[in-house]
């Protein structure tokens, strides 16, 4: 499909393209699982950060000059970029930088995303790019960005917006756009409480991904006219976009078209993971015999940090025949030890001890579940230790009463609800 000129030409593209992933969200829907750590540091899929999802796209998209715009409680994932993701190499001209807010140009943190980025522009502009992708930190995906930005240059845009079909009855979580033929943006309306549907499928509206190409230089004369304008929030979503819509050249790139593998059934693969409940689910799906999200896929990696652990152990306990995980995931460093586990995802460093039962669970790294305990439908903090017979999942009333549990079910248990010390070895 590909001529050599054609790899050359997004080869081109993707070398003077500057990534910015803006990690300072609060993310606060996901409840106590966000209240030590920003959104994109929540651990996902057993041994990945969310962010390591558009890292990970950016590098196998060829984009190796990276920062990550950070402010909320930034120390974790702080950590994790350092521990993780400094195996680029400078001589190379390639990075992954931590773009904290320090007020640079303001004095003030960054108030909204667009603020984020021009507070940043000084820095920006020392790469010298000619794109600049801006990416969210909070979404499950995988995509190749060099197809976005073939796009925007063949459209001869000023800015490209990732976007996707969504429900309308979602589209209300969305910034919803209208398009013409050509897929150039017409309206860009951020969260409307009515939106807008596609013409002709009333029941379908195109949803802007919150990703971003744009060519440098306009971005550098929009955030500074936007600076400038007192009645501006500085967000991409409810500020820069709209104004730039009516003046400009922006276009919509539709994601399912542009990922890697053309029909493999990752490619419609994209989640926010922003509520208790969706977190629960997209690492559930990650249990089921096929899921959605290919993990496998060698053609396209995701990085992280992990730590060196032994690996996962499972010991048979005559007494009860227990001992065993299945549906599951189970990663390094577990012991499973004369328990069952159904249908759940273990991260690193958790250990099950006997005659406990598990489904349905997502466990985070370093728990231990003490004996006798019976947990379902859970997503289990990092360090908890779960008491010898605790039981949740059996009385909505009671797990409400003690822990944070969601409408549809979920309970979400951390050290502090059970009044544990913090302990993260
Ligand atoms: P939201 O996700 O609601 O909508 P927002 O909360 O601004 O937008 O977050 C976007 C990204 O920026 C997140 O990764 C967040 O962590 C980060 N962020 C937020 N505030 C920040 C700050 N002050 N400093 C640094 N980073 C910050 C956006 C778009 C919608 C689009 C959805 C898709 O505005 O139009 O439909 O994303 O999920
Ligand atoms: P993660 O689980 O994301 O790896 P860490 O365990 O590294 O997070 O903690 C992130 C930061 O938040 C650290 O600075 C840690 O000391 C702090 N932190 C986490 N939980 C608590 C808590 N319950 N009380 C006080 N500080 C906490």
């Amino acid at each position: 499909m590909y001529t050599p000129e054609s790899a050359r030409f997004i080869s081109i593209l993707t070398q003077n393209t500057v990534a910015l992933i803006l990690a300072g969200g609060r993310g606060s829907r996901l409840k106590q699982l966000t209240d030590w750590r920003a959104k994109p540091a929540v651990p996902f899929g057993g041994k990945f950060r969310i962010i390591d999802f558009p890292l990970s796209n950016c590098l196998n998209s060829g984009i190796r000059r990276i920062g990550v715009v950070t402010q909320y409680k930034a120390h974790s994932l702080i950590q994790h970029i350092q521990r993780g993701w400094g195996f680029l190499r400078g001589e190379f001209n390639e990075f992954v930088e931590i773009m904290p807010a320090q007020q640079r140009l303001a004095e003030s943190w960054y108030k909204g995303t667009g603020d984020a980025v021009y507070q940043n522009i000084d820095i920006i502009r020392t790469y010298d790019p000619k794109y600049v992708l801006i990416l969210a930190g909070d979404h499950i995906y995988k995509m190749d960005y060099g197809q976005m930005l073939a796009f925007h240059v063949n459209a001869e845009a000023d800015m490209t917006v990732g976007c996707i079909e969504v429900p309308v009855a979602e589209a209300t979580a969305f910034g919803v756009m209208s398009v013409d033929e050509s897929d150039r943006v017409t309206a860009f309306s951020e969260k409307p409480q009515n939106p807008t549907p596609i013409p002709g499928r009333p029941d379908t509206a195109l949803a802007s991904m919150g990703i971003y190409v744009f060519n440098a230089d306009f971005l550098y004369e929009q955030l500074i006219r936007d600076a400038d304008d007192p009645k501006s929030s500085h967000d991409f979503g409810s500020d820069l976009i709209p104004h730039i819509v009516s003046r400009h050249r922006v276009f919509a790139h539709r994601f399912s078209d542009s990922c890697v593998g053309g029909n493999d059934r990752s490619c419609s693969y994209w989640r926010d993971v922003g509520t208790v409940d969706a977190y629960w689910e997209a690492n559930m799906e990650l249990t089921k015999i096929t899921p959605d999200l290919n993990l496998y896929d060698n053609r396209w990696p995701i990085w992280t940090y992990q730590e060196q652990l032994p690996p996962a152990k499972f010991v048979f306990d005559e007494d009860s025949r227990r001992g065993m995980a299945v549906d599951s995931m189970v990663s390094g460093g577990c012991i499973i030890s004369g328990a069952t586990v159904r249908r759940s995802l273990l991260f690193s460093n958790v250990v099950v001890e006997n005659r406990a039962n598990l489904e349905d669970a997502v466990v985070l790294p370093n728990v231990q579940i003490g004996p006798d305990a019976r947990l379902k439908r859970v997503v289990i903090d990092k360090g908890t230790r779960i008491p010898a017979g605790l039981v949740v999942g059996e009385d909505p009333e009671e797990d409400a009463r003690r822990f944070y549990r969601t409408d549809k079910g979920i309970t979400l248990i951390t050290p502090e609800m059970l009044g544990q010390q913090l302990h993260r070895a």
